[in-house]
């Protein structure tokens, strides 16, 4: 309650409407100028006060302003703003405002925890008179919407304590309540639901009521540093037109539909780098995985598609993704363009997929060092090219056992480290998986029936399944299901197989043809797969085959992983270097101190 106050005598604190994003600004760029004609110099100020939320460093010049966006209308290339120390209900929108490759403009926290809340602070007021009751047992409220207009239903509503309420897009689903309290978001219309007919005047409730907290629009040369980042609309940060040059280091978003996220089209963005932030969720684990294509408009619409927000989603040139953590999200991540590095992240606690990388128009891709626990789905391949992508040196354990339906044996089930296939476009290619740890409980790979895919190399992988189906306890009777085929340019080798599934089929359609249970079995159909590879036990040092666990995937001296795996492509990027010269099998070489993700954000 203490934090929501703050927040609220932060807000009261100021003459801007919050309500009226459009006057705001215009204030803000008035109050801006008029700061900004007449510069003067502040003392320094540990506590901020209405007067002084942002100071702006030019050289030696000092100019305290009252709110975050006067600052950044009054930058100019080389200045830093610096955010003092406490919740603001303020966002923030950079257009058209461009600093230099020399002179970037830096927007970011002075010291200790600087939060800019995008949220309608008089519905986090405990009680409030915002909501009237309707006649079919909901309660509605206005509240403002600043952004496109068709967006607005996305946006989740946050409680206090808890997972996310549900935003619901069709009003059946609404009157139904099929993922729980939750509401129907119509332009500056809002309904709530509580089964239990709940009166949110006595709630607080954050609701997002512009499309971003920080929009960057035909900006370049911008870092935004340091800053938490609630309750956007439909992203804590979202770069739209054609922006470029933009880097967001050590944010912390919270309660938004997703964390990071670039307009989609390829729009021109470029230059993007996300490094060391945490970008979390509370999506309701409890939710069936249908509600996200069963909920929707247009299907292909994310942005119709309240369930499916994704954390960090990026598509642009020229992209680094590193050192962030990502949790409690529908994706992890999805990422599409060329040139790209996504690198030592975490992502846990993911409905769907931990990355998707599907795009008609990827090129140089390294997902690499990267870990993935508590996903549905590891990683997405559908529809992937012309690439190349390089996958190597993850840990992905695919153990997230998913609410599917509310139907029959379906009711959970887990899903797989790797997708791949058609469910869209013509199908992926060109891409190597190498030196990785793949965990699941249920099938490794997974495609739709036989679909295209060219150019894939399977080298020096891990796969360990446990082939579990649903929480009935239904066995999957395969591990891989398909292989791909040699003719199509695709190739297996130096890889290890350990499957705990009893009579388990090791392949299906093994070269396109024939199911084999063993490795062995599968060499004597006399392919060139496989010389190198191997089915055994990989003897991690400490292992956890529980839902959601994160494993490290360390190899113990006695593993028949060590100076088993074989030599990889010299063209191939590698981040370990392997320096006996042979290398293991799977993420993790024994005798290298790897830099890999933490997994200590939640
Ligand atoms: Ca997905
Ligand atoms: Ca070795």
């Amino acid at each position: 309650m203490t934090f929501y106050r703050i927040s609220i005598l932060a807000a009261a604190g100021l003459t801007l409407a919050a309500c009226d994003s459009q006057l705001h600004r215009e204030e803000a760029q008035t109050k801006a100028q008029e700061q900004h004609s007449t510069p003067q110099p502040s003392a320094t100020q540990e506590a901020a006060t209405p007067q002084d939320r942002a100071v702006l460093l030019r050289g030696d010049l000092k100019n305290s302003f009252s709110t975050v966006q006067a600052a950044v209308d009054a930058a100019q290339p080389g200045d830093v703003i610096r955010v003092h120390p406490g919740t603001y209900s303020e966002t923030v929108r950079i257009v058209g405002k461009q600093g230099t490759a020399d002179q970037p403009i830096t927007l970011e926290a002075k010291s200790g925890t600087v939060v800019l809340d995008g949220a309608d602070p008089g519905l986090q007021i405990v009680p409030n008179q915002r909501w009237k009751p309707t006649e079919d047992g909901a309660w509605e409220s206005v509240v403002p919407w600043a952004g496109p207009l068709e967006r607005a239903q996305v946006t989740p509503v946050s409680p206090e304590e808890g997972p996310l309420l549900a935003a619901y897009h069709l009003p059946q689903k609404f009157s139904e309540l099929s993922r729980g309290a939750g509401t129907l978001r119509v332009g500056t219309r809002l309904r709530i639901r509580f089964p239990d007919g709940k009166d949110p005047n006595a709630e607080s409730l954050s609701v997002g009521i512009s499309e971003a907290v920080v929009l960057f629009e035909d900006a370049e040369h911008w870092v935004l540093r340091g800053l938490e980042l609630r309750h956007g609309g439909n992203a804590a940060v979202a770069i739209k037109g054609k922006s470029s040059n933009i880097s967001l280091e050590g944010l912390t978003c919270r309660g938004s539909w997703c964390g990071i996220a670039t307009e989609p089209g390829p729009n021109g963005n470029h230059d993007i780098r996300v490094l060391d932030c945490h970008v979390a969720n509370r999506m309701n684990p409890a939710w069936h995985w249908t509600e996200g294509y069963e909920d929707v408009g247009d299907k292909k619409n994310e942005f119709e598609a309240p369930v499916r927000g994704t954390g960090i989603l990026v598509e642009a040139d020229q992209v680094e993704i590193r050192g962030n953590t990502v949790s409690g999200f529908w994706d992890g991540m999805a990422v599409r363009g060329v040139d790209i590095d996504i690198a030592e992240n975490t992502i846990s606690d993911i409905h769907d997929d931990g990355i998707e990388l599907e795009c008609g128009r990827s090129a140089n891709v390294r997902f690499r060092d990267n870990r993935i626990s508590n996903a549905f789905v590891g990683i997405s391949l559908v529809s992937q090219q012309p690439g190349p992508v390089y996958i190597y040196r993850n840990r992905v354990s695919a153990n997230r056992e998913d609410p599917m339906d509310a139907k029959g044996p379906k009711f959970r089930r887990y899903g797989y480290c790797l997708k791949m296939g058609v469910d869209w476009g013509p199908g992926a290619q060109n891409v190597a998986i190498y030196q990785n740890t793949f965990y699941a409980k249920r099938l490794v790979l997974w495609d739709k029936e036989m679909a295209v895919w060219k150019d894939f190399r399977f080298v020096n992988n891990i796969f360990v399944s446990d082939g579990m189906k649903n929480d009935a306890g239904e066995e999957e009777a395969y591990m891989i299901w398909n292989t791909g085929m040699e003719k199509n340019g695709v190739l297996w080798n130096g890889n290890l197989y350990h499957q705990t599934r009893p009579g388990g089929i090791l392949f299906r359609k093994w070269n396109g043809a024939a199911d084999v249970k063993t490795l062995a079995a599968a060499r004597q159909l006399c392919l060139g797969w496989e010389a190198a590879g191997r089915e055994a036990d990989p003897e991690f040092s400490t292992f956890d085959s529980g839902r959601g666990a994160s494993n490290e995937f360390a190899l113990s001296p006695s593993s028949p992983a060590i100076n088993a795996g074989a030599q990889l492509l010299s063209d191939w990027p590698d981040s370990v270097r392997v320096t006996d010269g042979k290398p293991d099998i799977g993420a993790v070489e024994s005798d290298v101190q790897h830099k890999g993700a933490s997994n200590e954000f939640h």
